[in-house]
C-alpha cells in the first residue's frame, strides 16, 4: 500500500528522517517558501504539513494544497500558523505541549540565574586571566527571596513558578483569569504584576493576542533594578521599549532566548553588557526533541488512520 503524502518544512535531526520517511512519501517545501516549485500533482495529493513554526503558514500556502487536512507542528507555539484560516478550511492543527515544558521552564530559570549572577562574564572572568591579575568578581545579585513575577501561567509558566518557588521566593502571576493558586499572589493586570515584582518571568503564548503585552509600561513598573527573562517569544515585548529601558538603566538587566526577527535579530542586543542572549533554544535537548517528534509523528499517524488527534489546538 502507497504511503500517505507529507510536507515536511524546514529540516529535522536524523532520528525524525529516517521514521518520517519510513511511514510517508516525504515531499520537502522549498527553502524559499515558493509552492510553485512544487508539482501540480504533489499539491493536489498532500492532505498533511510536517510543520516547524519558524516559518509562516498564512492562507497563500494553505489554499495551494486544496486537499490538505492537517498541519502537525513541532513544538508547542503555532503563532505563526493562520488558525483562523485553517478552521475556515476545516484543516485540523495539532502541536507538541507538554513533552518540552520542563525543559523550556528549566532554561528560563537557568537563564534567570546566569543574568543575575553573571555566570557567563564570571567565567570569562577566569578565563582571561583577570581573576589572577584582577581579584574577585564584582558582587552579584541574590535571586533567593525576591518577588517573581509569571506572566502567564499556562503549563510552561506554571512549571516555572514551581521551579522558582525552591529558591524561597514570592511569586506572584498574571493570567486572564484567577487560578486559585493559595500560595501565589494574583494579578488581573500586567502593570500591577510588575509594581509588585522585581524579577520578571514572560511565559505567555505568541500571537495576536500577546503582542507587545509586555508594553513601556510594564518596563517601567518593573523598575530600574528589574531584571526579566523572556522564554515566550519576541512579539510578546515592545521590544523597542525593551532596549531603551536597558540602554538608559531603566531596566536592571534582561536574559533573552526569543526576539523579533529571529535569527537575524536587531544588532543593539549584541553590545549590551546586561543582557543575556540565548539563540532560542528552550525545548534544544536531544531528549526533548525526540519526544517533539514522535509526538508530531503520532498526530501525523492518527490524521490519516481517521483517529482522534493527539494534541489538536482547537
Ligand atoms: C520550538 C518553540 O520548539 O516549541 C516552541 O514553541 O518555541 C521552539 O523552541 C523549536 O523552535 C522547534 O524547532
Amino acid at each position: 500500500m502507497s504511503k500517505p503524502l507529507i510536507l515536511s518544512f524546514e529540516t529535522y535531526d536524523s532520528w525524525d528522517i529516517a521514521p518520517m520517511q519510513e511511514l510517508f512519501e516525504v515531499h520537502q517545501m522549498p527553502a524559499n517558501g515558493d509552492v510553485r516549485e512544487l508539482p501540480e500533482a504533489v499539491k493536489t495529493h498532500i492532505k498533511a504539513f510536517a510543520f516547524k513554526g519558524h516559518s509562516t503558514l498564512d492562507h497563500n500556502i494553505m489554499d495551494a494544497f486544496p486537499n490538505l487536512g492537517l498541519v502537525a507542528n513541532y513544538g508547542v507555539g503555532y503563532d505563526t500558523i493562520d488558525v483562523t484560516h485553517a478552521k475556515s478550511k476545516g484543516i485540523q492543527v495539532t502541536n507538541t505541549p507538554d513533552v518540552l515544558t520542563n525543559d523550556v521552564a528549566d532554561l528560563a530559570v537557568g537563564m534567570l540565574l546566569a543574568v543575575t549572577r553573571d555566570i557567563v562574564g564570571a567565567s570569562n572572568w577566569v578565563r582571561s586571566g583577570k581573576w589572577a591579575s584582577s581579584g574577585a568578581y564584582p558582587l552579584q545579585r541574590t535571586i533567593c527571596g525576591a518577588s517573581i513575577g509569571i506572566a502567564g501561567l499556562g503549563r510552561i509558566g506554571e512549571a516555572v513558578a514551581n521551579r522558582l518557588q525552591a529558591f524561597e521566593t514570592d511569586i506572584h502571576y498574571y493570567a486572564r483569569s484567577d487560578k486559585n493558586k493559595p500560595h501565589w499572589t494574583y494579578h488581573n493586570s500586567l502593570v500591577s504584576l510588575a509594581e509588585n515584582v522585581s524579577i520578571l518571568m514572560v511565559c505567555v503564548s505568541g500571537g495576536p493576542e500577546t503582542k507587545q503585552l509586555i508594553s513601556a509600561d510594564v518596563l517601567a513598573a518593573l523598575g530600574p533594578d528589574g531584571v526579566l527573562v523572556n522564554s515566550a517569544r519576541g512579539s510578546t515585548i515592545d521590544e523597542e521599549a525593551l532596549i531603551t529601558a536597558l540602554e538608559t538603566k531603566q531596566l536592571r538587566a534582561a536574559a533573552l532566548d526569543v526576539y523579533n526577527n529571529e535569527p537575524n535579530i536587531d544588532p543593539r542586543w549584541l553590545t549590551m553588557n546586561n543582557v543575556l542572549l540565548q539563540p532560542h533554544q528552550s525545548s534544544g535537548t536531544v531528549e526533548t526533541r525526540q519526544r517533539m517528534g514522535a509526538l508530531q509523528r503520532e498526530n501525523l499517524l492518527a490524521f490519516f488512520a481517521g483517529k482522534p488527534l493527539i494534541t489538536p489546538v482547537y
